[in-house]
């Protein structure tokens, strides 16, 4: 497959190591891969759905401590403390692989050791990045080969080059063992004891995210939690946005949005370029440019339906492995809360318990069908709309930059920050609820720079000065925006739309970017005129709804500006730029 001495070196260490029976290359053939899920059906690890209804689709329930990304077993692995962040966790490199090497020794005894080469982006496109991972799951294979370019064409490409190293075992599938351990100083991740989506795929958050990261810091771009979306004009021009919000704030359905009635009448469509991650550079001619560098989407289920997101929806009808979501033993096919009204009688809850849509827990509590963070691993090609410039190794021109969290108060529907830096700052100091996305406490508040708290492979302080410092390089730099589609009533439900009609708010967006609309200068920055914000065909929303929707209640944001001061304190080499701007905040609000 390869005589790349670097790869091969890495696999012997590992099979001395880890005791495999054999090794098996993923080369990334139809025939071998049809062949590794007929294997993992016959070793129970998939179910296979129906064939009429949903071709190529599987069905996988992970063990029931191992549902979501564990940000508390999460390390950033560096020779110096404050190569990291207070914020994450940080183990001396050289510690760490001690440790590590103890819990892999014979791990893999009896079990197949697999080789997955893959690319990061285009196979071949000089921004695109190789990995190696070694595994001994082959669910990792096998959602691997939908979410990464894999195979020989990879190693061919790679030829005598470097590579991210990244060794996964799924081991005793221990709670108490598990790390997820990333070594940006060495291009290195190894992750023991889960077999769970961003904990195991080891090309997305760890490498395309944390790795990439320090990457890109050190060789002047920017790995980004960011969807890439495409808005055409009826004109048939194109403007794209890249938008920043934390796990299970709604990326994906931003990213695959269908815009309302009124706009698609008129010739408005949204193409969908990522909805994840995005690599961002500087283009010859001073823009910045993003790729998405994954070939699929692992996407959360619950809340997808023929309304919410129809583009994802039937993204996953073909070609689809789903994890950890309902079963329904009458038609063979599968369901989450929020799929339709029509949960299976005769089913199987995530947990593998027999289960019929309408069951309660000694609590009187209902019994979800499917977890919280149950997902889907769909092939990109399957999506109606994804973008012609999906393959596209130069990427996209950015107009505009979007940060955004799950905020029930505080933050308004959208505002517009005043300048690069300020921009910096509003994603500095951004905060969300947290999701089911990873483990611990759901809808607490925290803050989450950049959306990018558990995913910056070095000092959060330095990440910041990085942006800065892009921020110089670009002639043409894309506007900076927040949004907050959560906002919610005395009730408790939310005051916006949301999904389809996000396409109002990037319509102002745009606007803004082409000067197009005038704006209210806040204390925060830019805020549209209500009237701005198109309404039409929107029922039970008036331009009152949307006065309180850009409300900015000066006490509630004094609160805000001590708690983001409060932040930075916890954090360590903060550049001057952005305590400015916090000061810069604090006066105006007090003005
Ligand atoms: P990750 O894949 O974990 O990074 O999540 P994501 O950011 O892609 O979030 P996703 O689009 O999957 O949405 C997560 C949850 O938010 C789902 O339950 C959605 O139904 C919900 N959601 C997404 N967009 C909106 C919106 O505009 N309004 C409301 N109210 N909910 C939304
Ligand atoms: C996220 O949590 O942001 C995800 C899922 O996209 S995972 O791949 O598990 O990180
Ligand atoms: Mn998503």
């Amino acid at each position: 497959m390869t005589s790349n001495k670097k790869v091969l070196a890495f696999i012997e260490e590992t099979k001395a190591l880890c005791d495999p029976k054999e090794v098996v290359w993923v080369d990334g053939s139809e025939e071998q891969l049809e062949a590794f899920r007929k294997q993992a059906v016959e070793e129970g690890i998939l179910i296979k759905l129906n064939q009429e209804k949903l071709p190529g689709c599987y069905l996988h329930r992970t063990t029931q401590n191992d549902v979501a990304r564990v940000e508390g077993r999460t390390y950033i692995c560096s020779k110096n403390k404050d190569d990291s962040s207070p914020i994450n966790n940080w183990m001396e490199s050289g510690e760490a692989y001690d440790m590590l090497k103890k819990l892999f020794k014979g791990c893999m005894k009896g079990r197949t050791l697999y080789v997955i080469p893959y690319s990061m982006g285009a196979v071949g496109s000089k921004f695109s990045k190789i990995g190696i991972e070694l595994t001994d799951s082959i669910y990792v294979v096998l959602n691997m080969a939908i979410m990464t370019r894999v195979g020989q064409k990879v190693l061919d490409v790679l030829g005598d080059g470097d590579f991210v190293k990244g060794l996964h075992s799924y081991a005793e599938l221990s709670e108490e063992k598990r790390y997820i351990c990333h070594f940006p100083e060495d291009d290195t991740i190894i992750s023991i004891n889960s077999n769970y989506g961003g904990n195991v795929l080891l090309g997305k958050k760890c490498f395309a995210l944390r790795i990439a990261s320090y990457l890109g810091k050190t060789e002047g771009w920017m790995a980004e939690h960011m969807l890439i979306l495409g808005v055409e004009y009826p004109n048939g021009e194109t403007k794209y946005i890249a938008a920043a919000f934390p796990s299970a704030c709604g990326k994906t359905n931003l990213a695959m949005l269908i815009p309302p009635e009124i706009y698609k009448k008129k010739g408005y469509k949204v193409w969908c370029v990522g909805d994840d991650i995005a690599w961002i550079r500087v283009g010859e001619d001073g823009r910045l440019y993003a790729v998405n560098p994954e070939n699929g989407f692992f996407g959360v289920a619950p809340g997808t339906n023929e309304k919410s997101n129809p583009n994802a929806l039937h993204t996953t009808q073909k070609g689809t492995i789903f994890t950890n979501v309902a079963y329904n033993a009458d038609n063979n096919t599968v369901w989450w809360e929020g799929l339709d009204k029509n949960p299976p009688k005769n089913g199987i809850d995530w947990k593998g318990n027999p289960w019929n849509g309408d069951m309660k827990d000694a609590d009187g509590k209902p019994i979800k069908g499917a977890h919280p963070n149950s997902r889907f691993t769909a092939p990109a090609v399957n999506c109606p709309c994804l973008s012609k410039e999906f393959e596209n190794p130069n990427g996209v021109p950015l107009s505009a930059i979007v940060f955004g969290g799950r905020r029930a108060k505080t933050a308004p529907l959208v505002y517009q920050s005043t300048s690069w830096n300020n921009g910096v700052f509003v994603g500095s100091s951004m905060a969300s609820e947290t999701t089911a996305a990873a483990t611990g406490a759901v809808g607490v508040v925290r803050r989450d720079p950049m959306a990018m708290r558990p995913f910056v492979g070095y000092n959060m302080g330095d990440y910041f000065t990085h942006w800065i410092e892009m921020g110089k390089k670009v002639k043409n730099p894309p506007k900076i925006f927040n949004v907050n589609w959560f906002r919610t009533d005395d009730e408790g439900h939310f005051i916006w739309p949301g999904f389809g009609d996000n396409m109002r708010v990037l319509d102002w967006i745009l606007k803004r970017c082409a000067g197009e609309v005038d704006a209210v200068e806040t204390p925060i920055g830019y805020v549209p005129k209500a009237e701005d914000i198109n309404i039409e065909g929107l029922e039970g929303i008036t331009v009152d709804t949307i006065k309180g929707l850009l409300e900015i209640d000066k006490d509630t944001w004094k609160e805000e500006a001590e708690g983001i001061e409060k932040f930075y304190g916890e954090l360590t080499r903060v550049p001057q730029e952005l305590k400015d701007q916090l000061a810069n905040l604090k006066a105006k609000l007090n003005a």
